[in-house]
């Protein structure tokens, strides 16, 4: 290190040093603080400038234990409701699908499964069948994750699938979803993943109750065909593609509707599903103070269900709704929300019209890392102190304390201690994959290679 350099990193780190003494000291005074308050402004501020309030082989198990699934449909061909685009490099089958979230998973270590799309999804004839296609992904080190079905493509569902004023129609919805708890037991898959479309688009287009109980009569058939190991992941969405109403708009209707059908109904939550502004991590501690919460779908929006890369537009968002799952988990079997934290079934669900689909997978999983590893570090004791004492600042700052804390290097020797590149992009970039499967995919496909994708 040059002497400029040393002097002037002195020279920050006596300054913030010294802020956050002043900012501690005008918080405890000004509070009349209690001599145990005391202790832990001081004993924050110790940590502030030394260790972290976890050690750091319990860090690393931690961080080792998370895992995400991908999309099949996030390695696909991609676009907007105006047009779809050719990817060159995008997966057509469901082979080159799992063929790529392979590689996703191989350079990033966190992404052992993949979710599947019926009827997007299909066995190849090299597959054969199901259990082919799971043993296919096993070839490439990844297992079969929550299977979704899709009542909202075809024509029949037009006014809707377990809503639809038809029983004819709902009949067709219901069968499509036992279909896809065969492929789950075939497939050794635990979750059967929901999205409706189901809404009106005009005043007095249909009944509200009717329709109400039209879904809970078809979701209470669903509920008895599933294995006793199996779960429903029950998504909502508050608009879109219905603009009157929607049948499961949010997180109230979802968990109403799974505590009347059983402990195996849980509420999955798609990040990008909200009105704006909605506060998302007051929901997810919500639902898992009920032990409700049974999933997530990540992705990023700026505006509407824009599923873009995690953590891309406000990583702070997904730090802090890290921070409400890291609180349960650390209560462990001790309560209903540690219990429901530990069974939840991570997942992305995001589409790449614009990026490499494999490099916005790594993105993405280098994300919930980071936001994971961040809210690992927030001293919770300290929270917990200055909650207590109404030191509103003092809270504020341990949280921020945390999520500033550059957690790139301790990931990159996590990496490095599974025998993965410290760099998963780059990594990629070097191995020369996405060249490869671009000239295979424009040799089969050509260049305009089939798009697919959808909402959900
Ligand atoms: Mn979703």
């Amino acid at each position: 290190m040059r002497f400029g350099d040393f002097w002037r990193r002195l020279h920050v780190s006596v300054r913030v040093n010294s802020r956050l003494s002043l900012l501690t000291l005008i918080t405890c005074s000004r509070h009349r603080l209690s001599s145990s308050s005391l202790v832990t402004c001081t004993r924050h501020l110790t940590l502030l400038k030394k260790d972290r309030p976890m050690d750091k082989s319990t860090l690393f198990a931690r961080l080792k234990t998370q895992q995400v699934e991908t999309p099949s449909w996030g390695f696909a061909g991609s676009g907007t409701r105006f047009g779809k685009f050719p990817q060159p490099w995008a997966a057509v089958t469901l082979e080159e699908k799992l063929a790529d979230a392979g590689i996703a998973h191989k350079h990033t270590g966190i992404l052992p499964k993949v979710a599947l799309h019926i009827p997007w999804d299909k066995p190849t004839p090299g597959m054969k069948d199901w259990k082919g296609v799971a043993a296919f992904a096993r070839q490439h080190g990844v297992a079969i994750g929550a299977i979704n079905p899709n009542v909202f493509q075809d024509a029949d569902y037009q006014f809707g699938s377990f809503c639809h004023p038809h029983e004819r129609v709902r009949a067709k919805a219901l069968e499509h979803h036992l279909e896809c708890v065969d492929i789950a037991k075939a497939t050794d898959s635990k979750g059967i993943s929901l999205w409706y479309a189901d809404g009106t688009n005009y005043p007095g287009q249909d009944s509200f109750r009717e329709r109400r109980q039209r879904m809970l009569a078809s979701f209470q058939k669903l509920y008895a065909a599933l294995a006793p190991d199996m779960r429903l992941l029950m998504e909502y969405k508050f608009y879109e593609p219905a603009w009157y109403h929607t049948d499961l708009a949010d997180w109230g209707a979802a968990s109403l509707m799974c505590k009347k059908l059983g402990p195996q109904a849980t509420v999955l939550v798609d990040t990008g599903h909200h009105a704006l502004g909605t506060n998302i991590e007051w929901i997810v501690a919500s639902l898992l103070d009920e032990g409700i919460l049974g999933g997530f779908h990540f992705n990023s929006r700026k505006y509407g269900d824009d599923d873009l890369t995690v953590g891309s537009i406000n990583p702070h968002e997904l730090f802090l709704i890290y921070n409400e799952l890291v609180d349960a988990e650390n209560e462990g079997q001790a309560t209903v929300a540690g219990r429901c934290a530990g069974q939840i079934a991570y997942m992305f669900d995001q589409c790449h019209a614009y990026k490499n689909t494999i490099e916005a997978t790594i993105q993405s999983a280098v994300a919930v890392q980071e936001a994971y590893a961040k809210a690992l570090l927030v001293d919770r004791a300290a929270l917990k102190q200055f909650r207590q004492n109404c030191d509103v600042s003092g809270a504020e700052e341990v949280l921020k304390e945390a999520y500033n804390t550059d957690v790139r290097p301790m990931l990159r020797e996590l990496r490095e201690s599974l025998g993965i590149d410290p760099n998963p992009i780059a990594a990629y970039r070097r191995s020369g994959y996405a060249e490869k499967v671009t000239s295979e995919r424009i040799a089969k496909y050509g260049s305009k290679a089939a798009a697919g994708g959808g909402f959900q």
